[in-house]
């Protein structure tokens, strides 16, 4: 029987603008543009082994990385979608070394930009392991009718106006946050629409789930290896034992993590002190929602919200997660954000 109560994504995003008086549905339109994208790329990564789309292109993108087939599909999908839509005036991406503006009458006048990962994990996608995107909206601070500049992409995180995330997983899940809260949305593959299936999302309190790369574990600093050690002795007299999961897909640890409590760390390494995750990408949208949410998102020395990013694809050590985690984490490292 068909559950009447349920929105779906557009109709829960139109409510939701409707509350803003001035709101002229951009927004709600660039959601919907995104969920667009979410469900092709979704197509492909569930066909991902049956088609000749698995595997490397060759080519390296501009982190070094190899760049897989499906992380350009999903890249064109998403860049396609935003720039046929009327809400978003430009788009950077993970995958791109430069911001890509949207040159026609429409997009000139539109008033947010997009940042985006378009698929998060992709060393998992040739072993079935879920993979993600995640994207980021911000308000254009360039006057709309003019071209975007560089300034309006390395605004700091607090100034985004929705974050969001797509995993696709054993289901495929959207959630987004505004101020307003923080929603998901289940992807009904019979009507092929986004369905409210987690309303208000709060991050509980604390958590038992740890997540950290201890293959780097001896690069670590003292103080992450204290309060990995910590994480490791907990027992049930402190609200442990914990368990540590580490799926390799940051955007399903900490979609994990948001649901169930716990804590994600990509710290700086002695070979990397700024780490691996980059700030535009996907360390300003998780921390974005994940504070909305009720939890905590550093660098160990400050909020990712307050970064003020220099540079396109910089990169951050990343500590994210349940507020009490979090406190006992920053007791270790010797700072109170
Ligand atoms: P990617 O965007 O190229 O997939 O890299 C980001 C991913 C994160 O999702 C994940 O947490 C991390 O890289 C894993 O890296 P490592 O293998 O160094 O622990
Ligand atoms: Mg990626």
């Amino acid at each position: 029987m068909v559950n009447r109560q349920v929105l779906t994504l557009d109709e829960f995003t139109i409510r939701e603008m409707r509350a803003f008086p001035k709101a002229t549905g951009e927004l709600a339109g660039l959601l919907r543009d995104i969920g667009l994208a979410a469900k092709r790329v979704n197509v492909e990564v569930n066909k991902a082994g049956l088609v000749d789309i698995l595997g490397d292109t060759g080519n390296v993108n501009i982190q070094g990385e190899e760049v897989k087939k499906l992380d350009e599909f999903a890249n064109d999908q998403f860049t396609r979608v935003l720039r046929h839509g009327i809400s978003c005036a430009g788009i950077a991406s993970e995958e791109l070394d430069d911001v890509v503006i949207f040159d026609n009458e429409i997009s000139r006048n539109s008033k947010y930009i997009c940042m985006f990962d378009p698929l998060d994990g992709s060393t998992n996608i040739d072993v079935n392991v879920s993979i993600g995107t995640i994207f980021s909206v911000y308000r254009r601070v360039s006057e709309t009718g003019t071209s975007l500049t560089i300034k309006d992409f390395l605004q700091p995180g607090m100034r985004q106006v929705a974050a969001g995330y797509i995993i696709y997983g054993s289901s495929t899940i959207l959630v987004y946050a505004t101020k307003r809260g923080v929603n998901g949305f289940t992807l009904d593959q019979s009507i092929g629409e986004f369905c409210l299936s987690h309303p208000n999302i709060r991050c509980p309190e604390t958590g038992r789930m740890y997540s950290v790369n201890h293959g780097n574990f001896f690069q670590y600093s003292e103080e992450v290896k204290a309060y990995i050690d910590i994480c490791q002795k907990k027992n049930k007299s402190n609200g442990g034992p914990y368990t540590q999961r580490y799926i390799g897909s940051m955007v399903s640890d900490v979609h994990r993590n948001l649901i169930r409590g716990g804590i994600f760390m990509y710290p700086g390494t002695a070979q990397k002190p700024k780490g691996k995750l980059r700030l535009l990408y996907e360390c300003n949208p998780l921390a974005y929602i994940i504070e909305i949410a009720g939890g905590k998102a550093t660098d160990g020395t400050q909020r990712i919200l307050e970064k003020q990013p220099t540079e396109l694809h910089e990169r951050t050590p990343l500590f994210i997660g349940s507020a009490a985690m979090m406190a006992e984490l920053e007791v270790c490292l010797g700072v109170s954000i």
